[in-house]
């Protein structure tokens, strides 16, 4: 992901993001950053930029030719189609995780910045595809609504959370806040921490943390509580197509006969599909996808090595990663598969799930 960022102040963008993972994946490459300074597409020599508004009124208004020159000067160097232009701006759609996705999936966003009362509105029209607010509070720029897009985006962008395995089924978390943690001590200033988190039985565990959350979110968030209610009551009266429906297993996987009974038994009483796959080619989850006319959704990989993993990356497939040989190297940059250590924690997984 390259993002380009028109601004008069370009300072502002290349200080606050070069720190902490941001700066990781910038190093590693697998994120670009550029703040253009509209100043530098000035054609006077005092280098500005704004004038007064036409038609009166406080403050300046930022010229459309600077604007539309830097921008085109961005989009020419861009390599295939014009990149998307955001404009942030307060008079916009309201950012949000859905739209971070989409971005997520281009290869150049070119961000625009105001400042002052605006810019002309003539430029506006020519080059911008996309107005996004932040939300309804007054900033006085566009600036960290564009570092917060980006923070937002960039997370998204495989790679950029190297480590973070833990992202698990982040979309599966429909709608709710996150659930509480703790850590040691065990008793803090006489406050315990809940019980059932060390019982050690993982069922109970995700039933209490799936209810604080629910609780939490009718509590703290009333407004995502009755769209979590609404989705609920929909998928009730017309189960979805996300629904999981066949299970694809690396052979490697169901080698020991004993486990996989047990697992073809739990597959088959929850009425998904199993299908064996065989180590081939990298194309070989794709290939079943396509052969059993379904989508994405409703589809779960057990792999069995670090490779395997990637395959069903290249494809956007949730995964389950259950390494044959234990001291395997795990794949690196990767978000959404879980790794577990054997095949019962791997029914655990597939029973929450369906
Ligand atoms: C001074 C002009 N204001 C009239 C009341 C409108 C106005 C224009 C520009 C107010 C603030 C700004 C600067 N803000 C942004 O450029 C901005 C922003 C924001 O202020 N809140 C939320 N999202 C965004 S995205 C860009």
């Amino acid at each position: 992901m390259n993002y380009h960022v028109l601004t008069l102040f370009p300072e502002m963008i290349e200080q606050g993001l070069h720190t902490s993972i941001l700066g990781r994946a910038m190093e590693k490459g697998i994120i670009g950053l550029e703040a253009v300074d509209i100043r530098d597409y000035t054609e006077d020599r005092h280098r500005k930029a704004d004038d007064y508004p036409y038609g009166g009124g406080a403050g300046m208004v930022m010229q459309a030719e600077p604007v539309f020159r830097a921008c085109e000067s961005v989009q020419s160097r861009i390599k295939g189609k014009r990149a998307r232009v955001i404009y942030a701006t307060p008079q916009g759609r309201v950012f949000d995780q859905a739209l971070a996705e989409e971005l997520a999936k281009e290869e150049d966003l070119i961000l625009l910045c105001g400042h002052y009362e605006g810019i002309d509105e003539r430029v506006l029209e020519e080059v911008v595809t996309d107005y996004v607010s932040i939300g309804d509070y007054v900033l006085t720029g566009g600036e960290l609504p564009a570092m917060v897009m980006i923070d937002a985006v960039s997370r998204l962008v495989p790679g950029v959370l190297s480590n973070e395995v833990s992202a698990e089924f982040e979309t599966f978390h429909d709608n709710l806040l996150e659930y509480p943690q703790y850590s040691r001590p065990e008793v803090w200033r006489g406050k315990p921490v809940p019980r059932v988190l060390l019982c050690g039985d993982h069922d109970r565990i995700e039933d209490w943390r799936r209810e604080q959350s629910i609780l939490r979110t009718r509590i703290r968030r009333p407004d995502l509580y009755g769209q979590y209610q609404k989705n609920r009551e929909a998928e009730r009266k017309a189960p979805s197509k996300k629904r999981l429906r066949l299970v694809l297993a690396e052979k490697p996987i169901l080698a020991d006969e004993s486990w996989a009974q047990e697992f073809r038994r739990l597959v088959s009483e929850s009425g998904l599909e199993l299908v064996l796959v065989s180590e081939d080619t990298p194309d070989r989850f794709r290939r079943v996808l396509e052969e059993k006319k379904c989508r994405r959704q409703e589809i779960l990989v057990f792999a069995a090595s670090a490779e395997s993993v990637l395959a069903a990356r290249e494809d956007k497939l949730r995964t389950i990663y259950f390494p044959m040989d234990s001291r395997e190297q795990e794949p690196e940059g990767l978000i959404y598969y879980r790794k577990i250590s054997d095949l019962l924690e791997g029914m655990a997984v597939l029973r929450r799930l369906v």
